[in-house]
């Protein structure tokens, strides 16, 4: 499938829905938000945590986060670092109590949503 702008997301959706209709039984329309980007990319679902910011990077655009269990991934309690765009970044500081979503994308963690 070739990538499509963004403008056409609405169309994409529409058209990403028909088309994997059949390779994805078990998704759910929130799922298919994060596809309008990466329509050719099946993910993996976004996994939920809190947790605690420990450092901030915005040159690299990480966010190091010792997060509590992940029961969705079979994770223990941890401290790693974690991908995040500079609106992500911006008005979180370290010592904040943080909800997050992420994707494991191979060996690398990338964040969906934070909040505090
Ligand atoms: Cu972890």
């Amino acid at each position: 499938m070739k990538l499509i702008p963004i403008t056409f997301a609405g169309t994409l959706v529409a058209f990403a829905l028909t088309a994997h209709a059949e390779d994805m039984p078990g998704m759910k329309m929130d799922d298919m938000q994060g596809m309008q980007t990466q329509a050719a990319t099946q993910q993996a679902p976004a996994a939920n945590a809190e947790g605690t910011i420990k450092t901030i990077d915005t040159a690299k655009h990480t966010v190091t986060i010792a997060h509590g269990a992940v029961a969705a991934l079979q994770w223990p309690p941890m401290t790693m670092g974690f991908a995040a765009t500079q609106e992500q970044l911006s008005g979180l500081a370290v010592g904040d109590r943080v909800k997050f979503s992420f994707r494991m994308e191979g060996s690398k963690a990338t964040l969906v949503s934070i909040s505090k």
